[in-house]
C-alpha cells in the first residue's frame, strides 16, 4: 500500500506535460497472481518544451519487468524507478519514439479494488482517479488523451469473456488452451477511463437505434443465473439513450455499449468508455429482491454513467480540481432525466432531502471545500456530496438564471467548442456567458467559495399603499482555509401568497433584478419593494429550492400554516410542511433536554393529516409529507450541543401524537393504498406503496403492537413492503418473538443473495439505542459478514455509523472507539472504503461536550495509527483540525 507522504497538490501548479502521448497499445496476459502487462506508448516531445526534460511516468506498487526505447533496452543510467514514478532521460528531441514497459501484477491479492483486481473470479479494473498507474507506468492524469488498442490473452475455459473499451477488433484461439481478443477505442481518452473485464459471465442483449439510424449493440453482463434481474437496467439504459438525444441532442458514438455488474466495488459505478462497470447493487432488480428505492437508484445510476459519455468522456477534466465539471453536470443531467421519467416534484423533494442530509453537514463541518477545490492530498477524498450534489445545484442555478433556451444554447456551445478536449470550469462558464451576454463572474463564486450561504429575510406590508417590502441579507460562513467571503449571486424563486391563497402579480418591483419569478440577490443586503399587492402576503422564498442555501425567514405560525395549506407549487408546499415539523421537533428537543413536558401543536398535526388525506395530491407526495425530518436533520438545525437521545425522544413523542390523532386516517389509507394488480416498479405504483407503508408505520406506533407489522411482513409480495415491515419490527420491537421470527425467515430465504442480505444487516444496524453496538459486533461474527466486500461493510458498519444517531453516539463513546478500530483494520486492505466510513465523524464538533470529547479521542486514536493510507490520514487530519 502507498502510505501517506503528506504531499499536497495545488491547482495553481498545473502545467502541461512535456510529452504528448499519441497512442497506447496494451497486451494483458491474465493470471490471478502473475498477470503480465505490456504497454507500448508512442510519445513526442511537445513543441516548445524543454529539449532536455525527462519523461516522468506515474506508478504505484508496480513490479517492472522490462523497459525498452524503440525496441532497445534502456541503460540503467538512463532511468530511475521510485515507489511512485519512473523517470526516463535522454529521449529524442523532435521525433516520436516508443516506450515499451512490462509489468507484473497480482490481481488476486489486490484488496484495494483499484487498478486490476479480482471479484468472484472475474478480472476487473477501476482506474478513476489514479488506478491506471497500478497497472503500468503512465502519464496518469486526465489531460493526457490517447487512442487505445487492447489485446487480452487468457485461459479460454475459465476466462471465456474478454472485454475492454471501444469496438471489437477480433479474437481467436491460440492453440495452447488460451485465446485472445482485441479491442480498439477510436475516441481519445484519459487513462482513468480505461477498463478491462474478463471472466465467465452471463449476458443480456438488446439493440438501440440512434437518432441518425445507427444500430448499437447493448450488452449487460452479470453472474450466470442473474440475467432476468438485468431487464430493468436494460430498459433504463435504452430510455437514457433516447432521453439524451431528445433533451441534449447527444448521440452514442460506438458500435457497442457494455455494462458489467460486479459484486466487489468501492463505489456505485464507473463510466469507462463503452464499458461501464457497475456495483451489482445498481444493476440487479426484481420485485422479490429490490425495493422501489433500488429501482429508482438503478434508473438514475445507469443514466448517470451513460450521460458521462458526453459530459466526462468526450469532454473531460483538465485536472482533478475540475471534477465537478463532469460530476456536478452529470448529476444535474441524471436528476433531470429522473424528473422526466417520474414525478418532478417528488423527485425534487428527494434531491433536496439528500442534499441537506449529505452535503449540508459536509459544508458546515471540518471537511468543507469548494465545489471546485484548489488543493488536495488524496483526490479520492474529493468525490464528495459537495462536488456531486452541490455541483449539480450550481448547474441548476445556471439554468434558472439563464432560462431554458439560453441554458440549452450554452450546453450546445460547450459540446461544440470542447468536444475531444480536457477543460476547466472557466471554459464551461464561458459558454453560458457567451450565449447570454451575462457577466457570470459573481455567480462563479459558487464554484470557489465553500459553505452554505445563509439568507435572512423579513417582510413588511403597508396596506394603505398596497406595498410589500422584503429585506434580504446574505452571509456565507467561514470554512477551512476561507475566513472571509464575498457576497454571492443567489437566484431565489419567489411567490407572494395572498390571503385567499392566490399568488400576487406585483405592478412593479424595485430594489433588485427579477427575471420571471426569480429574484437575483447579489448584494450583502438588499431591500425589494413590490407595488400593487392587494392584501398582506406570505412570502414563499426559494421555491423549488432554487439555491442551495439555509433560509431564515421571520414568519408566524399562522403564516407557515397558510403556506402549507395554499402553496400551489407542490415542492414549496412540502417545504412549508417540513419547516413546520422541523420547528416543532427542535422545540420539542429543547423541552426534553430541560425535562419539561410539551404538547404537539394541533396546527402541525392538522396540516400533515390534511396533506395525507388530500386525494388531489399524488400518493408519493403525501408519503413525503408524512415523513418527518430525520434525527440528523434536527441535529443540523440545532447546530451545537447536540444530544441525539433528546432528539430521538422528542421525535418519537411527536410521531406518536400524529399517529394517535390520525389513527383512523392511517387505517383508511392503509386499506385504500393496497395493491390492486400485479407488481409494477413504475413511479405511481411505488408512490402507493410508499404512502401505504408510511401509514403502516404510524399505525404501528398508535397501536404499540408488533401484530400489524408482522402480518405485513407475512403478506408482502415484494421487497419494498417486506423490508419496510422487517425494519419496523426491528426498530419498534427489537426483542419481540415476531421480530426474531421475521429476521430468521428473511435470512433463510435470502441466504445466497448478497444484495438482499445487505438489507438484513442494515435493518439491524439501525435499531436505535445503546444496544446497537452489541448487535453490530455480534453481526460481524456471523459467517455471512464478509469484511472484504464493500457493500457488506457499508451495510453493517456504514449504516450503523451514518444512520443510527442514538446507537452510534451512545454516551459512553464506545461506538466511536469501535469505529476507530474498524477504520484502522479496513485501511490496511482498502483505504478508500476506510476513508469514506470515517467521514461519518464529520459533525463531531456539534455534539454536546462529553460526546465530543470522546469522539475526539477516537479520532486521535486513528491519527496515531502506524501505517495510515493517504486517504485516511487526510480525512482524520482535516476532521480534527479546528
Ligand atoms: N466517476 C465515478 C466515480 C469514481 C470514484 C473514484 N474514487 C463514478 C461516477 O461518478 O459516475
Ligand atoms: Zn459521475
Amino acid at each position: 500500500m502507498r502510505t501517506d507522504t503528506g504531499e499536497i497538490i495545488h491547482l495553481e501548479d498545473y502545467r502541461e506535460t512535456d510529452f504528448v502521448l499519441e497512442r497506447v497499445d496494451l497486451t494483458f496476459e491474465l493470471d490471478p497472481t502473475d498477470t503480465k502487462v505490456e504497454a507500448r506508448l508512442i510519445f513526442h516531445r511537445r513543441p516548445g518544451a524543454d529539449p532536455s526534460a525527462p519523461l516522468v511516468l506515474d506508478g504505484d506498487a508496480l513490479t517492472l519487468t522490462g523497459l525498452l526505447l524503440d525496441q532497445e533496452p534502456i541503460a540503467e543510467a538512463d532511468y530511475t524507478e521510485t515507489e511512485t514514478a519512473l523517470t526516463i532521460r535522454t529521449l529524442p528531441e523532435s521525433v516520436p519514439f516508443e516506450i515499451c514497459i512490462t509489468t507484473s501484477l497480482s490481481p488476486q491479492t489486490n484488496t484495494q479494488l483499484m487498478g486490476l483486481y479480482r471479484t468472484n473470479n472475474v478480472y476487473c479494473t477501476q482506474c478513476e482517479a489514479e488506478g491506471f498507474r497500478r497497472i503500468t507506468y503512465f502519464p496518469d492524469r486526465p489531460d493526457v488523451l490517447a487512442v487505445y488498442t487492447v489485446n487480452i490473452i487468457a485461459d479460454k475455459a475459465t476466462v471465456p469473456l474478454l472485454l475492454s473499451n471501444g469496438n471489437f477488433l477480433g479474437g481467436a484461439n491460440m492453440g495452447d488452451g488460451r485465446h485472445f481478443a482485441a479491442w480498439f477505442d477510436p475516441h481519445p481518452k484519459p487513462s482513468y477511463l480505461f477498463a478491462l473485464v474478463a471472466g465467465d459471465l452471463g449476458v443480456v442483449e438488446d439493440t438501440f437505434t440512434t437518432m441518425t439510424g445507427r444500430e448499437v449493440a447493448l450488452k449487460i453482463y452479470v453472474e450466470h443465473g442473474n440475467e432476468p434481474r438485468a431487464a430493468y437496467a436494460m430498459d433504463a439504459l435504452k430510455r437514457s439513450m433516447r432521453w439524451d438525444e431528445e433533451v441534449f441532442g447527444r448521440e452514442y458514438d460506438l458500435d457497442i455499449f457494455k455494462i458489467v455488474a460486479v459484486s466487489d466495488f468501492n463505489m456505485g459505478a464507473m463510466e469507462n468508455k463503452g464499458l461501464n462497470v457497475f456495483n451489482d447493487k445498481y444493476v440487479l432488480a426484481d420485485p422479490e429482491t429490490a425495493t422501489d428505492q433500488d429501482y429508482a437508484n438503478i434508473e438514475a445510476i445507469i443514466a448517470h454513467e451513460y450521460f458521462h459519455n458526453w459530459t466526462g468522456n468526450r469532454i473531460t477534466c483538465r485536472d482533478w480540481f475540475q471534477l465537478c465539471l463532469k460530476e456536478g453536470l452529470t448529476v444535474y443531467r441524471d436528476h433531470e432525466f429522473s424528473a422526466d421519467q417520474r414525478s418532478r416534484a417528488v423527485k425534487r423533494i428527494a434531491e433536496v432531502r439528500f442534499l441537506k442530509a449529505e452535503q449540508f453537514p459536509e459544508d458546515g463541518g471540518p471537511l468543507a471545500h469548494p465545489v471546485r477545490p484548489t488543493r488536495y492530498r488524496e483526490i479520492n477524498n474529493f468525490y464528495t456530496a459537495t462536488v456531486y450534489e452541490k455541483g449539480s445545484e450550481v448547474t441548476r442555478m445556471i439554468a434558472t438564471l439563464l432560462g431554458r433556451d439560453l441554458f440549452k444554447a450554452g450546453m450546445d456551445l460547450y459540446f461544440e467548442r470542447h468536444d475531444g478536449q480536457a477543460v476547466t470550469i472557466e471554459d464551461f462558464i464561458a459558454c453560458f456567458a457567451a450565449v447570454s451576454g451575462r457577466d457570470l463572474s459573481q455567480f462563479a463564486l459558487w464554484y470557489h467559495q465553500a459553505g452554505t450561504p445563509l439568507v435572512s429575510a423579513s417582510g413588511s406590508y403597508d396596506a394603505g399603499r398596497q406595498r410589500f417590502t422584503l429585506s434580504l441579507e446574505q452571509m456565507v460562513p467561514p470554512t477551512p482555509g476561507q475566513s472571509s467571503k464575498e457576497p454571492m449571486h443567489i437566484p431565489l424563486r419567489l411567490a407572494l401568497v395572498l390571503e385567499d391563497g392566490s399568488i400576487a402579480t406585483p405592478s412593479s418591483v424595485s430594489g433588485g433584478e427579477m427575471t420571471g419569478d426569480v429574484l437575483h440577490l447579489t448584494e450583502r443586503s438588499q431591500t425589494l419593494v413590490f407595488e400593487g399587492i392587494a392584501s398582506r402576503p406570505v412570502v414563499s422564498l426559494n421555491r423549488d429550492f432554487s439555491a442551495p442555501i439555509n433560509l431564515h425567514l421571520e414568519r408566524t405560525a399562522a403564516e407557515r400554516a397558510h403556506l402549507a395549506r395554499y402553496e400551489t407549487d407542490p415542492f414549496a408546499r412540502w417545504q412549508a410542511l417540513n419547516d413546520m415539523a422541523l420547528l416543532a421537533l427542535v422545540e420539542g428537543t429543547a423541552s426534553v433536554r430541560t425535562g419539561e413536558t410539551f404538547a404537539v401543536e394541533p396546527a402541525l398535526i392538522e396540516a400533515l393529516l390534511a396533506a395525507a388525506r388530500d386525494e388531489t395530491l399524488e400518493p408519493a407526495f403525501r408519503a413525503q409529507a408524512l415523513a418527518l425530518p430525520s434525527e440528523s436533520d434536527i441535529a443540523r438545525e440545532i447546530g451545537r450541543q447536540v444530544d441525539p437521545d433528546a432528539i430521538f425522544a422528542a421525535r418519537q413523542q411527536i410521531m406518536t401524537a400524529i399517529a394517535k390523532a390520525g389513527a383512523s386516517d392511517f387505517a383508511a389509507l392503509y386499506d385504500r393504498m393496497a395493491p390492486s394488480g400485479p407488481f409494477s416498479p413504475d413511479a405511481a405504483s411505488a408512490g402507493r406503496r410508499a404512502l401505504r407503508n408510511a401509514a403502516l408505520s404510524y399505525l404501528v406506533l398508535a397501536e404499540d403492537s408488533p401484530v400489524r407489522a408482522a402480518a405485513a411482513y407475512d403478506a408482502a409480495d415484494n421487497m419494498t413492503d417486506r423490508i419496510h415491515a422487517l425494519t419496523t419490527l426491528c426498530h419498534r420491537f427489537p426483542d419481540a418473538p415476531d421480530t426474531a421470527r421475521a429476521l430468521d425467515d428473511f435470512k433463510t430465504q435470502f441466504a445466497d443473495m448478497a444484495l438482499v442480505l445487505d438489507k438484513w444487516f442494515a435493518a439491524q444496524a439501525t435499531i436505535p439505542g445503546e444496544g446497537a453496538l452489541g448487535r453490530v459486533k455480534a453481526l460481524m461474527a456471523d459467517p455471512l459478514f464478509n469484511p472484504l466486500n464493500p457493500n457488506r461493510v457499508r451495510a453493517l458498519i456504514g449504516t450503523f455509523a451514518f444512520s443510527n444517531p442514538t446507537g452510534f453516539n451512545r454516551a459512553d463513546g464506545e461506538a466511536y472507539r469501535f469505529l476507530a478500530s474498524q477504520i484502522l483494520d479496513i485501511d490496511s486492505r482498502n483505504p478508500q472504503l476506510a476513508a469514506r466510513l470515517l467521514t461519518s465523524m464529520r459533525s463531531w464538533r456539534s455534539l454536546e461536550e462529553k460526546r465530543a470529547e470522546k469522539a475526539k479521542l477516537a479520532l486521535k486514536e486513528i491519527a496515531a495509527g502506524a501505517k495510515l493510507s493517504a486517504d485516511v490520514s487526510d480525512i482524520v487530519d482535516r476532521t480534527l483540525k479546528a
